[in-house]
């Protein structure tokens, strides 16, 4: 088991990856863990500019609300409009998406695991596929893309570069939303349908202190 301390005293403590169902516990201080803590910070996000520029790149009608039309384009803001919708009227306003940048700053979180499980259309896990996390634009330069490779047994470990870790053995991906690339290459050739990768529709947000567990299947219809 491996412990990742994070600046502020939270903790997320992660078994090894090929359990895709693995558990993630909170503590309110390092208290009692053996482990040495690795200080790290966030990245800093300006919640204001990145709303702000969510609305000039998506509010196509100008209402300062992205609705779920408009939602369609963003496929990470989509995935996780339940969450970020606090009032429930099934827009995301442009405070309603700040806010949310601002939990993920206050929750001190400054990375987190993250394993997709990626399925094809017959059910069966699909290996040998690179899933890439890429941070919407909006979001600006400070969230970095991740990335990891399927195992046999669909599973892929999800990490930002080695060099913007701060240890090679800590890896993860940073809070923030994410569009969601699938790419398996056979022969030269892309197997995996565009709107999966070139065109994708896939899209997640990073959660800080949620089961770090994401779960895409290629439906293929
Ligand atoms: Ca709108
Ligand atoms: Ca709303």
């Amino acid at each position: 088991m491996k412990a990742y301390y994070f600046n502020g005293g939270l903790l997320a403590l992660v078994t090894k990856r090929t359990t895709f169902y693995v558990g993630v516990c909170l503590l309110g201080t390092a208290v009692g863990c053996s482990h040495r803590a690795a200080r790290l910070e966030p990245p800093t996000l300006d919640s204001a500019a990145a709303a702000s520029a969510a609305m000039a790149a998506h509010d196509t009608n100008g209402d300062a609300a992205l609705d779920e039309n408009e939602l369609q384009t963003v496929p990470s803001l989509f995935a996780a409009r339940a969450d970020i919708d606090k009032d429930g009227n099934g827009i995301i306003s442009q405070q309603e998406l700040a806010s949310r940048i601002n939990f993920w700053q206050e929750s001190r979180v400054a990375i987190m695991p993250a394993y997709c499980r990626v399925t094809a259309k017959n059910g069966l896990p699909l290996a040998g596929a690179k899933v890439t996390f890429e941070p919407e634009p909006f979001l600006g330069d400070a969230l970095h893309m991740a990335t990891g490779v399927t195992g046999t047994d669909g599973v892929a470990s999800m990490t930002v570069a080695e060099e913007f870790r701060p240890s090679p053995r800590i890896s993860g991906v940073c809070c923030g939303l994410y569009r969601v690339r699938i790419s398996r290459m056979k022969n030269g050739k892309e197997t995996v349908e565009s709107r999966y990768n070139v065109d994708t529709m896939l899209g997640t947000e990073v959660v800080p202190n949620a089961v770090p567990n994401y779960f895409f299947r290629l439906t293929g219809d």
